[in-house]
């Protein structure tokens, strides 16, 4: 099977589609669209993503978009080391957890987002992070609460390893950072975001260990 993940170092959805690759141990070619530049607003991206959105996987030719059907596509298509639980009370407490990441805080703090946000705001600069830092900290109080209910093992929020949860919050504790979030509040997703990240295969999945994160 040929798979190409279209995506960006540091875009939080691209981050995803990466992680679940990797902990499934699926080869994949790698082809950054670099989202500063303007690359996914391309007529030769838009033809295969009319969102002009990061990511997109290929598979076999076929066009996926959207990371949350890429990464349960991921999950059916190679279902050893399953990142969703057992029980379908536990999957969905799973399912909400990333949710509330994936609908609730990431969509209001996206490139285009922010761009429009900024320009009703004058250009001031600050406004975007203002915003952005808002959205984080709002659903960090609730996931925080999810966090501690869960009933995870070794470190992990809702499993004895990592399930779709992990997925969707380490690219979000990414963007916490990036934003300058202050984290001391949410200490069971700091915990749980470090543990995650120490897993090889997640380490690899990281913004910084991409060949296209600017060399300064
Ligand atoms: N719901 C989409 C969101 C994708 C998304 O927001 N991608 C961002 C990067 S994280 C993007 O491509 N932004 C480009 C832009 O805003 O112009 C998904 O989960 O795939």
């Amino acid at each position: 099977m040929k798979l190409v993940l279209h995506g960006y170092f540091r875009s939080g959805a691209a981050y995803r589609a990466r992680l679940a690759l990797n902990w499934k141990g699926v080869a994949y070619e790698y082809a950054p669209v670099n989202l500063v530049k303007g690359e996914q607003h391309s007529a030769i991206y838009r033809a295969c993503n009319p969102q002009g959105l990061v990511p997109t996987l290929e598979v076999n030719g076929a066009i996926l978009t959207q990371s949350v059907a890429i990464v349960e596509w991921i999950e059916e298509t190679f279902p050893d080391r399953p990142l969703l639980p057992s029980t379908s009370l536990e999957r969905a407490k799973v399912r909400a957890f990333a949710a509330a990441i994936g609908c609730d805080i990431h969509p209001l703090q996206n490139l285009r987002v922010l761009k429009e946000v900024r320009a009703l705001t004058e250009d001031n600069p600050e406004s975007g992070f203002n915003w952005a830092r808002h959205w984080i900290k709002t659903g960090f109080e609730a996931l925080e609460q999810l966090a501690e209910s869960g009933s995870g093992q070794n470190g992990f929020l809702f499993s004895g390893g990592p399930t779709l949860a992990e997925i969707y919050l380490l690219p979000q504790m990414f963007n916490a950072r990036r934003f300058g979030v202050d984290l001391t509040p949410y200490p069971r997703l700091v915990d749980a975001d470090e543990v995650a990240r120490a897993l090889p295969e997640f380490a690899r999945a990281a913004p910084e260990n991409q060949p296209d994160l600017p060399q300064r």
